[in-house]
């Protein structure tokens, strides 16, 4: 038997991150396909992050990346998020499109192209102070396209190096979440391939130096849940980039290719505490062809379903078939949380707490769409085409 009121109460408090890039105009290296009414700077993409916490309701937080995010004033930036009920949240760094980065940026063998990225790591943390952000999410591009191209011991060295002296900067309170991701743009060596490169170098640095897993990262076929248990055992899991992949680093919306791989994440999760802990739950999503704001209501809205459904695990019974050894017994278990339908659950949810049970409706009533539209007119790229 579950507790429903304690899911509830578990559910009210989740709060998914959603990305400042995803707002804006993206698209594959084919084509960027524009979109009336999208944000012309980050003031506007911050004013839509806002949209998507008011009709979900669990939302509270929008991730800069800079330099896409870019502005004169971040205190500024975080008193609009503030004034819309919205906080600014972990502060991504970009190393991976100035042509200095070419053999990579915190691994490059020239020292002043390292110098040149440390910089803009620290500059990222000034970016956290001034805007009371508690993130700093670090993604590399670096790798090598061709064996003996460089030395992948000595790149490995430059990385921690450069990890060091910005996790040194760190203000108390503040971390710093090393993401790993499989291949891509380099595809001989990456230098934070996985998990595990990932991990060690967090361990060096110390307690507040934690992985992010993002969901697209990852060869096909990878149990991503197991890498979630390892991490979160260990104390160094730092936080979830959600999407979903069909083939490689695809961004399209959680949930929306494997619901059940995210269910089986998410199980992971409430089974080691996570959601009462500080693992940060982000969306690294891109919308090519679908209307932006709703998609990312939607991408929240599997997030919460998932959610639900791990949170309705009946543990007790599962925790007995399988002291019993009793494997279809506690596979049952699992599956039937899976198979329930908590959408009544969460439109309770979002009612018991003065919320529109559908935010998707609750959004296209509000007539936003229609008001950007007519009052945004130049929209720009999110930031690979900038
Ligand atoms: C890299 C990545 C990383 C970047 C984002 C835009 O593929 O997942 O998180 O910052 O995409
Ligand atoms: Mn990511
Ligand atoms: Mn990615």
């Amino acid at each position: 038997m579950t507790d429903l009121a304690a899911v509830k109460a578990a559910l009210r408090t989740q709060a998914v991150e959603t990305p400042s890039w995803a707002y804006g105009n993206s698209g594959t290296r084919f084509k960027v396909f524009a979109q009336p009414g999208v944000p012309r700077d980050p003031f506007e993409k911050v004013a839509d992050a806002a949209k998507v916490h008011e009709t979900t309701g669990v939302a509270p937080s929008v991730a800069l990346h800079i330099p896409w995010d870019r502005v004169a004033d971040y205190a500024a930036l975080a008193r609009h998020a503030a004034d819309l009920g919205l906080r600014i949240g972990t502060v991504n760094s970009n190393t991976f499109q100035d042509d200095d980065y070419r053999l990579g940026s915190v691994c490059h063998p020239d020292a002043a192209v390292r110098r040149k990225a440390v910089g803009h790591l620290l500059e990222c943390v000034d970016i956290m102070d001034a805007t009371g952000s508690r993130d700093l999410k670090l993604w590399f591009a670096d790798g090598t396209n061709y064996p003996g191209q460089d030395d992948v011991r000595a790149r490995q060295e430059r990385l921690a190096e450069a990890l060091a002296q910005v996790y040194g900067r760190l203000g108390e309170g503040q971390r710093m979440l090393l993401e790993y991701k499989l291949f891509e743009p380099s595809f001989y060596t990456t230098d934070v391939p996985d998990w595990g490169t990932a991990f060690a170098h967090c361990l060096r640095l110390g307690e507040r130096a934690r992985v992010v897993v993002d969901t697209g990262h990852h060869a096909p076929g990878t149990n991503i849940e197991f890498i979630v248990a390892v991490l979160m055992r260990e104390g160094r899991l730092g936080g979830f980039d959600f999407n979903s992949r069909f083939y490689a680093d695809d961004d399209l919306m959680a949930g929306a290719a494997d619901p059940f791989q995210l269910f089986r994440i998410m199980h992971e999760v409430v089974g080691a505490g996570g959601l009462a802990s500080d693992v940060a739950f982000m969306l690294d999503q891109c919308h090519n062809i679908e209307a932006k704001i709703p998609a990312i209501i939607r991408s929240v809205m599997n997030v919460q379903e998932a959610t639900a459904k791990a949170l309705l695990v009946d543990r007790p019974a599962l925790a007995r078939a399988q002291a019993a050894g009793d494997v279809l017994a506690a596979n049952a278990v699992l599956m039937d949380a899976y198979a329930t339908d908590v959408r009544p659950l969460l439109r309770e949810v979002r009612e018991e707490s003065g919320l529109h049970p559908d935010p998707v409706a609750a959004y296209a009533a509000s007539g936003w769409a229609g008001r950007i539209v007519a009052e945004r007119v130049g929209g720009r790229p999110a930031g690979w085409d900038a």
